[in-house]
């Protein structure tokens, strides 16, 4: 074999051992380079006779294609290696299912307040939902809060960096109340100086507010106020109307309703209402589900009705405890940590 066929063969081995492009750009370098073997031959060629510059350089002309042909089906080679292997890497398999979008679905609470609705919607509720901060008088002095008292206090209530007309610092509203009366006072407006007032019946369900935090107190929690006020309207009322209520709500006429006497300063008299469950898990306790009582005259006359001609009684549970009975909760905080393991389980 004579030194150009040898200097080919060396080129082509060369090539071929490169792997990656700029191997490939070396070994170019070392053949046809400005000092690569093939320049080094073409530049010997200076040295030589006229006759024999001839035969040579056509020998190495010869050489050189030899060396670029391999170069160049080297370089080919390795550029459909990587279109190949980057085809094979971005594949996408046009007939694999596609991805679902997850399906979400109502927060328990929510389905709790919907089902409260519903229920007194059925019995002749209006529904009626208005601000979260409200004024000193709709939370406290309506309802007949004296000025001391602790429910105005910083430690149970929240307020907001803003002053009402009346000086008074806005509040978080601590129950749905200041709706009731809101709606009460927009009624008593529609039929004063009419002969008759149809009743008075609405619901307030809704966000509220207290500084209590632990497993069965939230600082934002839910509440539905009832009001039911009217030329007419006894205790008896409250007693059958709550029994069915709750009796819907659980799905069972298999309880017991308990009215145990209380103190609110918006209600006189006032009760709690305490149900108990005669089958299932929650059977044979006593369990606190509301706060209610006789609407108070001075309540009545913030509301701008007559003490003397309309009645009526109101009562309040909170919807948070409700759903956790319902579905067997035993921390509240987990209707508001927002995590899927829990909400999913109500799809
Ligand atoms: C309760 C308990 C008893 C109540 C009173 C009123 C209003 F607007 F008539 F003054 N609304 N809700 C009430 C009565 C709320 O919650 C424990």
């Amino acid at each position: 074999m004579n030194d150009l066929d040898q200097l080919v063969q060396d080129a082509q081995a060369d090539f071929e051992r490169s792997v990656m492009p700029a191997d490939l750009e070396n070994a170019k370098a070392r053949y046809l380079g400005k000092s690569g073997r093939l320049t080094e031959q073409l530049k010997a060629l200076g040295t030589l006779s006229a006759e024999e510059k001839k035969s040579r350089g056509a020998l190495i002309n010869s050489a050189k294609q030899q060396v670029e042909a391999a170069l160049n089906a080297r370089r080919q080679a390795l550029a459909d290696a990587e279109l190949e292997a980057q085809l094979k890497a971005e594949a996408l398999d046009v007939s694999l299912p596609g991805r679902l979008r997850g399906t979400g679905a109502v927060h328990p609470i929510s389905r709790t307040m919907e089902r409260v609705e519903a229920i007194f919607g059925s019995m002749g509720f209006d529904v009626a939902d208005g601000p979260e901060i409200e004024t000193d008088w709709y939370s406290f002095t309506a309802l007949n809060n004296p000025e001391n008292h602790p429910a105005r206090s910083t430690k149970d209530t929240f307020y907001v960096d803003m002053k009402d007309a009346e000086g008074r610092w806005l509040n978080l509203r601590p129950h749905t109340s200041p709706m009731q009366i809101r709606y009460a006072q927009a009624h008593a407006k529609k039929y004063a100086g009419e002969a008759s007032m149809p009743d008075i019946r609405v619901i307030a369900p809704g966000r509220t507010y207290r500084v209590d935090s632990d497993a069965t107190h939230s600082p934002m929690f839910h509440q539905v106020e009832g009001l039911w006020v009217g030329e007419n309207v006894s205790f008896k009322d409250l007693k059958v109307m709550y029994l069915e209520f709750i009796q819907a709500f659980f799905e069972t006429t298999e309880l017991k309703l308990r009215f145990r006497p209380s103190y609110f300063p918006f209600t006189e008299p006032s009760a709690e209402i305490d149900i108990m469950f005669e089958t299932g898990p929650l059977k044979g306790r006593w369990l606190e589900v509301s706060g209610s009582g006789q609407v108070h005259p001075q309540v009545i006359r913030n509301m701008g009705l007559d003490p003397e001609r309309h009645i009526g009684f109101a009562f309040g549970s909170g919807i948070d405890r409700l759903a956790m009975l319902r579905y067997g909760i035993s921390d509240l905080r987990l209707f508001f940590d927002g995590d899927l393991r829990f909400l999913s389980q109500f799809k």
